[in-house]
């Protein structure tokens, strides 16, 4: 079997590259180590960029967001025993966000790859990618104790954090910066109705929490916790009692509480590998970078990656040229770093650090006073919350 571009991962940056790849007629092959329930039986963002939302719509996938999504033009950001709006629409000409899982993206690219002749192989053992700093790459992999291999003409590393294209790199190809946070989030999905119609970002004494959806009857909620901390140390009723702890009293008297659908620690830490090229081979999404997911950009950074990318394929395939291949990193990671800047802010802003001094303390809270006083920063934080046009 031979293809024209070989992706490694399944997750929402590998799915969006075969969609627009195969939209474009450019052979294209998905290989996944995990099989496609695990990789949908996994809880993680929820609000989209309109970038994001309009590469579904241009690809004809945005009919079950159109129908589903919740459109959103602001959010509150509560501190000092206070709620203040920030009203994203007015601050920038109208950009928005939509509130929809990316379960649900995933899960609306995997179907329109079902319906193609696409190939994905699931389940996949012992992916390597070789030869991609040669002119004949390809990846070796077992798929039911079988050895096999795919030649290719290019290798797209869309394989997550702990993926393998980055660890096949020499080290001395790649320069890493990572910046560790003190701190995790223990996030909770209940089918409860929401706290509020749009989210709320909170900096509290006792730590951050952010009060989310996936629809008007399915919440998300998460809390600042330790690193280390043991998701079965908590109980559900714990969970909810913290939640209002950290919530003003009249927010905190509409939390309507149930059991878990799931909850789980996750940690936060910034992370870049520069470049995002190697020969025949890129990285696209997590394999590439990481951000806190404090800013909503986790998810919204692999749509912009895989959006550079597979214009600069289809340039490559259709009009010869290799222009768009050969600026794909820096553009890409230009628009990282500023969403790595952003969410790193944010993070700052809304989080409570051990070693903060009663100073540290009162300075967070005249920032966020500003942020929400003052228009000049209300419209810059608008900006990049909704996300920069690609
Ligand atoms: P993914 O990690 O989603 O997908 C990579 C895929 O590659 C996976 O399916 C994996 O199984 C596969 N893979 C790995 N190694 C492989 C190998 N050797 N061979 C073949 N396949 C391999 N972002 C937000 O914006 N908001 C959030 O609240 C949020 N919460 C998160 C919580 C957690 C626990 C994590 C880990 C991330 C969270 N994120 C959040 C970020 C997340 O949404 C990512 O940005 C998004 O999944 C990126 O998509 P991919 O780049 O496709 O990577
Ligand atoms: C979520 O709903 O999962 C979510 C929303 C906003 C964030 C992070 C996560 O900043």
């Amino acid at each position: 079997m031979r293809t024209q571009v070989v992706i490694i991962g399944a997750g929402p940056a590998g799915l969006l590259l075969g969609a627009h790849l195969t939209a474009a007629g450019i052979d294209n092959v998905i290989i996944e180590k995990q099989s496609a329930d695990y990789v949908l039986g996994r809880i993680r963002a929820g609000v989209l960029e309109s970038g994001t939302v309009q590469q579904l719509r241009g690809l004809d996938l945005a009919g079950r967001i159109d129908a589903e999504g919740l459109i959103h033009d602001g959010l509150e950001i509560a501190f000092n025993g206070m709620r203040r709006r920030i009203d994203l629409g007015a601050r920038t000409g109208g950009r928005k966000v939509t509130v929809y899982g990316q379960t649900e993206v995933t899960r609306d690219l995997m179907s329109a790859r079902n319906g193609s002749n696409a190939q994905t192989i699931y389940e996949a053992d012992a992916v390597v990618p070789v030869d991609f700093d040669g002119n004949y790459p390809k990846v070796l992999f077992k798929k039911d104790g079988q050895d096999s291999e795919i030649p290719c003409d290019f290798i797209i590393g869309a394989d997550g954090y702990y993926g393998v294209c980055r660890a096949s790199l020499p080290s001395e190809a790649i320069q890493e910066f990572e910046r560790v946070f003190p701190f995790a989030w223990l996030g909770v999905l209940a089918d409860v109705p929401p706290v509020s119609n749009e989210l709320i970002y909170v900096n509290h004494p006792r730590g951050f929490a952010l009060c989310s959806m996936r629809s008007l009857t399915r919440s998300r909620y998460y809390l600042q916790c330790a690193v280390d901390e043991d998701v079965n140390a908590w109980s559900i009723n714990q969970f909810w009692d913290e939640v209002r702890a950290r919530l003003d009293a009249e927010a905190a008297a509409r939390v309507t509480t149930g059991t878990a659908l799931e909850m789980s620690v996750a940690p936060l830490r910034s992370f870049v590998a520069e470049p995002l090229r190697f020969g025949r081979m890129f990285l696209a999404g997590d394999a590439g970078h990481i951000v806190p997911p404090t800013g909503a950009k986790g998810l919204n950074l692999a749509a912009s990656d895989v959006y550079y990318l597979a214009g600069a394929l289809r340039e490559f395939y259709e009009e010869k040229s290799s222009a768009g291949l050969d600026a794909y990193s820096g553009k890409a990671l230009a628009r990282v770093w500023q969403a790595v800047r952003f969410s790193s802010e944010l993070t700052a802003l809304t989080h409570r650090y051990e070693d903060a001094s009663p100073f540290d303390c009162r300075l967070q809270l005249a920032e966020l006073a500003r942020l929400t006083d003052n228009p000049a920063a209300q419209t810059a934080f608008a900006e990049s919350y909704t996300g920069a046009p690609y």
